[in-house]
């Protein structure tokens, strides 16, 4: 007899641990505990979804006849840690050892790997490139670009190929995809689904052991079982893909979705199967309901950048989330916990994030993130907080997009320069601007927009890193044709911006 590990995020039934052993012989070891629910301060929405989402898992096996020793957080018993609890199971059942999926954190993998009980770790075969498919592919390239990695998963996998060429003859439509906020959205946004028995008692449980950690937890209406996901997929796809390339990269005051699917906390957790996802939303476009630009942009998310960010992970190791090349260390400012800020995008982007464990991408990347960058953050906290906050958040997902694509703190692997913009580019795709405590047109005085003084800054700061990079050669020609003393004032200015925040003061 042995004991088969799923993780909270291996809710999967083709999970490779769970083929691989026998419902007949081997039990399954769930586990609700304090050392995977504290390792950052998780918003209480993501641990009352996982939570859930185990319990029914949980009890899904027991029907299809596993036997499960599921720990619920407040069992007497519970020792606190995934490996705590399997060596108390495997004395407790006398077990052989461990059969476990590797998991997606190199801390966890290190753990279950000096365990004392006899151990075996399977692949995640629920990636399309394994990491050997990615080191294959990353051997002897000078940089490793997504774009020649997507073509790849899109050859592999057949998704919107015609023979050996692309489907329009284009691998990439992302040119279409970068429309400005419309006026409406005719898309309501992800079902919403009441909670039951189940969430209920889990809603109670987290209320009391995580009631002060950043996060509103009710009301709570994600899907917890695979069912529910799948009609919540179901009906984006319908409703919510053929805008979805037009608009990804829009941003609205009253209205946190737009026409994003919203399942990235399905897939991580392992509801949803990427690659399902993916042939679903092909067949909208084979069907003639939804146009390719959407659908190519959507399938190259997941089997372009999902995968791609988890083969830089595995691959640049456990030290991944320590670098900091751009040497920044300024504390995370209140504002990122809710603390009032007079930028109304970063206000709307947090607010959200508070209130649905969500953001999208564009407000993760070009507005969080932007001005943790143009702030000179310390990168370790950034991504601390992105891994707290995030209902899909996970190291080997949130680390990347992270330390890699939004805080050039891995020097550039991921990104070719970093995402920095000034004041204009949220303006252009946003109406966050409009009402604003500051003026987006400003470029100096008490009304500047913080991220219009904050871009001239970092750039200034990081010329000898960045002024011989050929796509950001302009931005510095742009500064020097300045005079030298509007230079000056605008830098003056973003010094006096960072020591209000850093002292405290609502910016
Ligand atoms: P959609 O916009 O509808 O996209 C569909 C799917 O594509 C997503 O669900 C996701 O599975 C995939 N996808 C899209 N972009 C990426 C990407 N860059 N990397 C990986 N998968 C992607 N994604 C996470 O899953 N977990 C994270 O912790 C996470 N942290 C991020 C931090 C930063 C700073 C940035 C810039 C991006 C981060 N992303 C993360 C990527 C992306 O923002 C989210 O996947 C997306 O916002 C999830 O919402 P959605 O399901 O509505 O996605
Ligand atoms: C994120 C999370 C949380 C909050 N709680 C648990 C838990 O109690 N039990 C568990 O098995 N997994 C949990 N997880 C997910 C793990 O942290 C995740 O498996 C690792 O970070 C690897 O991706
Ligand atoms: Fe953000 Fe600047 Fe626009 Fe205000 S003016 S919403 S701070 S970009």
């Amino acid at each position: 007899m042995r004991l088969v590990l799923v993780l909270g995020d291996q809710l999967s039934d083709n999970l490779s641990a769970l083929r691989k052993c026998d419902k007949d012989n081997d039990i399954v070891v769930m586990a609700e505990v304090a050392d995977e629910a504290s390792y950052v301060p998780h918003h209480p929405k993501k641990i009352a979804f996982l939570f859930a989402a185990m319990r029914k898992f949980a009890a899904k096996l027991e029907c299809e006849g596993w036997q499960v020793a599921y720990t619920k957080l407040d069992d007497r018993q519970n020792t606190g840690s995934i490996t705590g609890e399997l060596i108390r199971r495997a004395s407790e059942h006398d077990a052989a050892g461990v059969v476990y999926t590797e998991p997606g954190e190199w801390r966890l993998i290190e753990a279950l790997g000096d365990l004392p009980l006899k151990t075996h770790q399977l692949s995640d075969d629920r990636f399309i490139a394994s990491h050997k498919d990615f080191e294959d592919w990353a051997e002897g390239r000078k940089a490793l670009r997504m774009e020649y990695f997507y073509r790849d998963m899109r050859r592999k996998t057949g998704l919107l190929m015609d023979g050996d060429k692309p489907e329009g003859d284009k691998w990439n439509y992302d040119h279409e995809n970068r429309k400005p906020a419309p006026d409406q959205v005719d898309y309501g946004g992800p079902m919403q689904f009441t909670p039951d028995d189940t969430v209920e008692e889990v809603l109670t449980l987290v209320e009391n052991r995580f009631g002060d950690n950043f996060g509103t937890l009710r009301p709570f209406w994600f899907a917890t079982d695979t069912g529910q996901a799948r009609q919540h997929l179901a009906r984006w796809l319908t409703d919510g893909l053929p805008k979805f390339g037009d608009f990804q990269d829009a941003m609205l005051n009253d209205n946190r979705f737009l026409y994003h699917a919203i399942i990235g906390l399905y897939i991580n957790a392992g509801l949803l199967d990427p690659l399902e996802v993916c042939q679903k939303a092909e067949q909208a476009y084979k069907d003639g309901d939804a146009p390719l630009n959407a659908v190519e942009g959507f399938i190259r998310q997941i089997i372009g950048w999902r995968e791609y960010v988890r083969g830089i992970y595995f691959r640049e190791g456990p030290d991944y989330t320590s670098r900091n090349g751009l040497d920044h260390t300024r504390k995370l400012p209140a504002m990122y916990w809710g603390a009032d800020t007079k930028m109304n995008c970063i206000a709307k982007s947090v607010g959200q994030t508070r209130d649905e464990a969500y953001a999208h991408h564009i407000q993760r990347l070009m507005v969080t993130g932007n001005f943790a960058l143009l702030a000179g953050i310390d990168p370790g906290e950034v991504h601390e907080w992105y891994l707290a906050v995030y209902a899909d958040a996970y190291e080997w997902v949130e680390a990347p997009n992270v330390i890699g694509m939004s805080q050039f703190a891995d020097g550039g692997i991921i990104a070719s320069k970093p995402y920095i913009s000034s004041g204009n580019y949220i303006h252009k795709m946003s109406d966050y601007c409009g009402s604003c405590a500051y003026k987006v047109k400003d470029k100096t005085g008490e009304n500047a927009c913080p991220f219009n003084l904050l871009y001239w800054h970092f750039l200034d700061r990081h010329r000898d890193r960045f002024e011989a990079n050929p796509r950001m050669g302009n931005m510095y020609r742009v500064f020097d044709r300045m005079n030298e003393d509007r230079q000056k004032t605008v830098l003056q200015e973003a010094e006096d911006f960072l020591s209000r925040m850093d002292a405290g003061r609502t910016v």
